[in-house]
């Protein structure tokens, strides 16, 4: 992809138009696209339960809060109904008990519920893999109900993979009223017609498969969001020298058996979300951006840098030289992934005006 003289800023828009442009038209394959059949029922059962439930838990992910909106909401709910939640904020997460507080204020505060009834149903919506299942384990585990119901209670099921919640189902959180959540299948809608909104979604959720796009068109996006961020300032403290050591130690660690070593040291290599893997990836970002010496604010220069990213971190990713051309699309499984499980910073994609 090349974009000529107008700005980094605009470089990434395009770069975001234009992935969100080839997955729109990849997902309107009906076999490639992720609304499935299964999805379009999910949907029509999440709206026909609309009308029947108190409120509405909308789930969405912290660092897409707009983007990652449940856009069947949109026309189906009066906003009294509907209680916007933030998940993935990672320094939130422990938070769970004061989040049942802020519910159970926000429930007394609905005016259009009868309070003395003795149970109320709240239902969780959100696009894919945002954590519903999980967040309601975990108001399942802090809600204010005996220990025995919490034993005999069954628990959703959480997964890395987009899609796993199955069936609409209930788990208790609260007594003296009965409050149930309801977990919900994921839903997102046929087409998402902002082309950005779409390009977010596909580098941040999980929600969108990598393959509608291809991994290295994300990483290509991702790279150009770092290198513009602040985030890799943070690691200017990653010297060789602190590298080598966390590798001396991870080596003396795996041979004194501290740390078990089960399939051999090159075994280790293969996992790129060991704390050394990660620091050298770090330091290479760090040094990569830190060193270069054309123009940021240029997308042709900036694509250079990026370039150099992918070769550099071949390296620190310690993949085989045989791979050739295949170790740029190594580079950017890798590199996704350690974007998404939060070791490469933490990001807001959307752009809030406050
Ligand atoms: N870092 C982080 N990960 C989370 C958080 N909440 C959930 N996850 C992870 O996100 C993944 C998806 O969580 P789920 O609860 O299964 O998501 P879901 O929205 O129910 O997804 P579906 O499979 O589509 O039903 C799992 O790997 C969770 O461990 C969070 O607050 N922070
Ligand atoms: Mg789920």
């Amino acid at each position: 992809m090349a974009f000529n003289g107008r700005g980094s800023n605009y470089y990434i828009k395009m770069l975001a138009s234009e992935i969100g442009n080839t997955i729109n038209k990849a997902a309107s394959n009906r076999e490639k696209g992720w609304y499935t059949p299964f999805m379009a029922a999910a949907s029509r059962a999440i709206a026909e339960r609309i009308p029947l439930v108190d409120f509405i838990l909308e789930v969405r992910d912290a660092r897409i809060p707009l983007s990652s909106e449940c856009q069947l909401l949109t026309n189906h709910l009066p906003c009294s109904r509907r209680i916007i939640v933030m998940n993935k904020m990672d320094l939130a997460n422990r938070s769970h008990l004061k989040f049942l507080n802020f519910l159970q204020a926000q429930i007394k505060g609905l005016k259009n519920i009868d309070h003395s009834r003795s149970t109320l149903t709240m239902m969780m919506v959100g696009i894919p893999n945002v954590g519903k299942s999980a967040l309601a384990n975990s108001l399942h585990q802090v809600g204010r109900i005996s220990a025995a119901e919490k034993g005999k209670l069954k628990h959703a099921k959480v997964s890395p993979h987009p899609g796993e919640t199955k069936d609409i189902s209930s788990l208790k959180i609260g007594s003296h009223p009965n409050i149930y959540v309801l977990d919900t299948p994921s839903i997102l809608p046929p087409q998402i017609l902002d082309a950005e909104v779409c390009s977010r979604l596909a580098l941040t959720a999980g929600a969108i498969s990598d393959s509608l796009i291809g991994e290295k068109e994300l990483a290509q996006y991702f790279l150009a969001i770092l290198n513009l961020s602040d985030e890799y300032k943070k690691w200017a403290k990653l010297s060789a020298l602190e590298n080598e050591r966390s590798f001396i130690d991870h080596k003396e660690e795996c041979s004194s058996g501290r740390q078990p070593c089960m399939k051999g040291e090159r075994q280790h290599f293969t996992d790129h979300t060991q704390d050394f893997i990660v620091h050298n990836v770090r330091r290479k970002l760090f040094e990569t951006i830190s060193c270069f010496n054309g123009d940021m604010q240029n997308e042709v220069d900036l694509e250079k840098l990026i370039e150099l990213q992918f070769t550099t971190l071949t390296e620190a990713f310690h993949l085989p030289i045989e791979l050739g051309d295949n170790a740029r699309s190594k580079v950017a499984t890798k590199l996704l992934n350690l974007y998404r499980i939060g070791r490469l910073g933490h990001y807001t994609l959307d752009p809030l005006a406050f």
